[in-house]
């Protein structure tokens, strides 16, 4: 699976971007859950973390900036039987992305969402992303961004999502742990990365994560709702948790659809989809 350098081509990413980070911890949970290549549908957004695309094998597109959530969605519909995953930027996830975001939190779409979360838009150089703090003074925002930040946990838990977890880019290690149980997780998992952009955030370093990020306690407790937004809303002290937040069981999308209990892509004829008429009029 490791093709760095293979033909020539390497990541362009940034010296020192948490996006190197990610992808260690991608291909690794990947690796030691024994999965081929084959068995995984990948959807890339746009953006630094969608150049991922580039360097990590298995059947993938690399779409529309924010739309990455309903190509997967599809994807996951055609076959329910291949490991779903999304790769994007906290700008075309909870931003352009936002709704899609929302109602495949509400739908339990069996597909895990990995946010590379630099609250910047690093691809086109720095402007802000939805997960800035307010007042966060960039290209695009001088005087400072007006709006309240997404929060992306809170939103997850409260509309639906069966998985809602934090890492950091940091600590590939505990994130390759978070990964691996995210992609598990039968049902909608978020792993938000918090993702030091080391060209244009100065504010949320290596350093400041260091500082201001906490692991959740080996005794927390992950099916209580309440806990879980109470941690989310900790960013609002500048704290952030990292591991597991919230998690519980409950029947994926697909597999509340009578005509799905087969991959579509299996079946012979799609008899329970013929066409309902033969006359435009
Ligand atoms: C619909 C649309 N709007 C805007 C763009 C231009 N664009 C390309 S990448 C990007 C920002 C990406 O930021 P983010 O999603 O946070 O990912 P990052 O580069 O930080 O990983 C934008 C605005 C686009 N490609 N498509
Ligand atoms: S611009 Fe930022 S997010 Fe993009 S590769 Fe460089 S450090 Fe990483």
């Amino acid at each position: 699976m490791d093709n760095i350098g293979f033909d020539g081509y390497a990541p362009t990413w940034c010296p020192g971007c948490g996006d190197w980070g990610i992808r260690v911890g991608i291909k690794s949970a990947l690796e030691q859950l024994g999965y081929d290549p084959s068995t995984i549908f990948m959807s890339f957004d746009i953006g630094c973390s969608g150049n991922m695309n580039d360097f990590i094998n298995g059947y993938a597109t690399h779409g529309l900036h924010g739309r990455s959530i309903p190509t997967a969605v599809g994807m996951k519909t055609a076959n329910h039987e291949m490991n779903t995953i999304v790769v994007g930027g906290d700008g075309g996830i909870y931003g352009e992305g936002g709704n899609h975001f929302l109602h495949a939190c509400r739908g339990n779409h069996d597909i895990t969402v990995i946010v590379h979360d630099n609250m910047v838009y690093g691809l086109t150089t720095g402007q802000v992303a939805p997960t800035a703090k307010q007042g966060y003074k960039s290209k695009s925002t001088p005087q400072g961004i007006i709006e309240v930040p997404v929060n992306p946990l809170a939103l997850a838990i409260s509309q639906g999502a069966t998985f809602v977890s934090q890492g950091f880019a940091g600590d590939a290690r505990s994130l390759i742990e978070i990964l691996k149980a995210a992609i598990t997780h039968k049902g909608f998992s978020l792993v938000n990365i918090l993702q030091p952009c080391v060209t244009f955030n100065k504010v949320n370093t290596y350093q400041y994560y260091l500082k201001h990020a906490y692991k959740l306690p080996e005794d927390y407790v992950q099916n209580d709702k309440k806990i879980a937004i109470a941690e989310s809303m900790e960013v609002d002290e500048e704290k952030f948790p990292l591991g597991i937040l919230y998690k519980e069981e409950r029947p994926a999308y697909h597999e509340q659809i009578s005509q799905l209990e087969a991959p579509l892509v299996k079946r012979a004829q799609f008899t329970d989809f013929a066409p309902f008429t033969s006359s435009f009029v």
